[in-house]
């Protein structure tokens, strides 16, 4: 439990700045760290909440070379778009730095030397891929060649994106560089190696005995990386952009991005607590969390943890590492590439003011125990359905009725009935829960029971119904409104660390200054006499239109990746000039069209064909509506051999392009002409 330590230190997974952060990205990682760290604040704990850019690794080369600017100009400009979006969305960092900073090269720097003074790495020479042209050796993403395992022809040299097997690019089948295109050859280089295995024991100790604790989706990661055996692991590459490795000789290698990348969390500490921060990462009394998302665990249980033993000096390990899933998108897998993302920053442009919408969404949603789902309409659901018929309603009414009978000022409570005393009951059972649920990281569970104290406050005024009072006992009414507006300022609270911004404006509505949580589940938070605000919604409903301009641009981009993801087929053999025109290629005007009964796919055609009338069956069915077809003009094979079909005799086949998705778009000429004209 969280009590037992003196200070929680936070860290969040530093985003890879070759593109702009997405849900998948918020729903993981940040949302979630963002309501614990505002939880132990709210109630006082000493917490820092580290975050910060990740600026190296080949991905952001590869995109520098691509736009044909340098890996500075790529990381500058997401580093700045990642940090402004994060802050739109009230992502409280105590620091969010990068990677590229002066204090995180030395840190790192620093970190390796130390490991190296001390014996700690295994030098090895292994043969790698080697461009010629472009004189550089060719890490992971710089080789793309046939997949050994599906023969993807496009898979990339540290994994197949096809069939989803990792692979080392010597396995490739015809390599090519993605610099130059050349062919590599393979050369020796000499690279440092942390040995994992030496730290086996220990982490099969400090984990499996010490951390049963964990999710079980963390811990049974670690389990069947610790039972496959650990084996040595690279911590160096070649190629220029990074924290250059400090040895003699080592020139044009730098750190792997995973090895320095994790020491941004202590660097970005020590830049924000300069004569502190060792206390934050070496006093056995600070708890260190770690966020990330499931394809992280390897590197923050077993290969950060292993690093942190080599440099020994009382770092602290992860005191719980709570990683989510990962959160899809109307059915289909995240992907930057592709382009199939809610971007945080294009949300915040299209829903101003609709930060806690989001908030709300991807923690009810949240991926803590499997992969789950995004939809608008889910979201537009949940707006609509919770956030303004169940919380904003309540809020909303408690207000209005404050200022209709009392003018705006908070009565004065008198006898308090088993109403009362049943619905702070209830206020305070759920207090216990949410605090439980979210000091063992049940985040959606944790919502679920605060939305429970605004269905409650719902459900209090529906039977004490202070409308029909009103016109009898004033002082009955009294009692039930300053009740309504305590359990708004409970409700101020409880939702603080989920929704910040609905939290500060119902906080200003109520004429509060401070909250904390040590108050929830008091009755008289706001003293009587205190001003309410002008009634303002908390939340407005979202209407289809806005869903629709959403859901409408992942159309678009669909079919975007459908046409490039088109592969043409390869060209058929030659054939010779006059065996091609013996086939006798013209075009006719369709008179009629219509199903043919009892085949889905058929569609019975009657042409002019310039020299009278003929029948023609075409597989269509299913692209199109026959009443369509009529008066068009098709181009058809006119001396194929009759051909029956469902017992309609074919004279001919009219010809269709097939597109990416394997549909059928009939040929035709791009101008009338006259029926019986020949394709020449
Ligand atoms: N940048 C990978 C990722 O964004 C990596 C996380 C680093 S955390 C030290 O998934
Ligand atoms: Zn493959």
């Amino acid at each position: 439990m969280a009590k037992d330590f003196k200070r929680t230190l936070i860290t969040t997974a530093l985003p890879y700045t070759n593109g702009p952060v997405h849900i998948g990205h918020l729903a993981g990682v940040y949302v979630p760290a963002d309501i614990y760290a505002r939880y132990l604040r709210l109630c006082g704990r000493d917490v820092v909440m580290i975050g910060g850019s990740d600026e190296h690794g080949v991905p952001i080369t590869l995109k520098a070379r691509k736009e044909g600017v340098t890996p500075q100009d790529i990381v500058d400009r997401y580093h700045k778009l990642i940090k402004e979006s994060f802050e739109g969305l009230g992502i409280s960092f105590d620091i969010y730095s990068r990677t590229t900073s002066k204090i995180h090269h030395d840190t790192a720097s620093e970190f390796f030397r130390r490991l190296y003074d001390k014996g700690e790495f295994v030098e090895k020479s292994s043969m790698q891929l080697y461009d010629p042209e472009a004189g550089q050796f060719l890490a992971d993403r710089y080789v793309t060649g046939e997949c050994p395992h599906c023969h993807n022809d496009r898979a990339y040299g540290d994994q197949c994106e096809a069939c989803g097997t990792s692979l080392n690019a010597t396995d490739l089948i015809n390599p090519k560089s993605v610099i130059t295109g050349a062919t590599p050859e393979l050369r020796e280089t000499r690279h440092w190696f942390l040995p994992l295995d030496k730290w086996e024991p220990e982490l099969r100790k400090w984990i499996l005995e010490g951390h049963k604790e964990w999710k079980t989706n963390v811990y049974g990661q670690c389990k069947s990386w610790l039972d496959l055996g650990l084996q040595p692991r690279a911590v160096s590459r070649d190629l220029s952009w990074g924290v250059p490795v400090p040895v003699e000789g080592a020139e044009g290698k730098v750190l792997y991005v995973w090895f320095d990348a994790p020491i941004g969390y202590i660097s970005n500490t020590k830049e924000l607590l300069p004569d502190s921060w060792e206390k934050w990462w070496k006093d056995p009394e600070t708890r260190v969390i770690n966020f990330i998302g499931k394809d992280n665990i390897v590197f923050h249980c077993i290969v950060f943890p292993s690093m942190l033993m080599a440099y020994g000096d009382g770092f602290q390990l992860p005191d719980n590492v709570p990683a989510n899933e990962f959160l899809n998108l109307e059915g289909d897998k995240i992907s930057t590439s592709r382009n199939w993302a809610v971007w945080l920053h294009e949300y915040l442009a299209d829903f101003p003011g609709k930060q806690d919408v989001l908030r709300y969404v991807l923690t009810a949603n949240a991926p803590e125990t499997k992969d789950n789902d995004f939809t608008w309409r889910d979201f537009q659901a949940r707006n609509n359905n919770e956030l303004v018929a169940i919380l904003g309603n309540f809020v909303n009414r408690a207000v209005v009725l404050v200022h209709k009978y009392f003018g705006g000022n908070v009565p004065e409570a008198g006898e308090l009935t088993s109403a009362e005393t049943e619905l702070f009951a209830e206020i305070k059972r759920i207090k216990g829960e949410v605090s439980e649920a979210i000091e063992t990281f049940h985040f959606r569970e944790a919502l679920k029971l605060a939305m429970d104290m605004a269905r409650a406050g719902n459900k209090y005024l529906q039977e004490t119904e202070p409308w029909k009072t009103a016109k009898t006992d004033m002082a009955r009414t009294a009692t039930i409104l300053n009740t309504a507006i305590q359990a708004c300022a409970n409700l101020a609270i409880v939702f603080e660390p989920f929704m910040p911004f609905m939290s500060e404006k119902l906080v200003k509505m109520l004429g509060e200054g401070k909250i904390s949580w040590n108050e929830l589940g008091n009755d008289n938070i706001i003293a009587a006499g205190s001003v309410i605000g002008t009634p303002e919604l908390l939340f407005e409903k979202i209407d289809d239109e806005a869903i629709k301009a959403q859901t409408d641009r992942l159309e678009t981009i669909k079919e975007q990746n459908r046409i490039n993801s088109f592969q043409a087929a390869p060209q058929q053999p030659d054939v010779d000039f006059d065996t091609f025109m013996k086939a006798d290629l013209r075009i006719g005007t369709v008179l009629e069209c219509e199903r043919v009964p009892k085949a889905d796919k058929l569609l019975r055609f009657l042409i002019d064909d310039g020299l009278g009338k003929r029948t023609i069956v075409s597989g269509i069915a299913a692209y199109y509506k026959p009443e369509d077809l009529v008066g068009k003009q098709v181009c058809f094979i006119a001396n194929l051999p009759p051909r029956k079909l469902r017992g309609i005799e074919s004279q001919g086949m009219i010809l269709s392009a097939m597109d990416a998705d394997g549909s059928l778009v009939v040929v035709g000429p791009s101008a009338p002409v006259v029926a019986g004209a020949q394709v020449k």
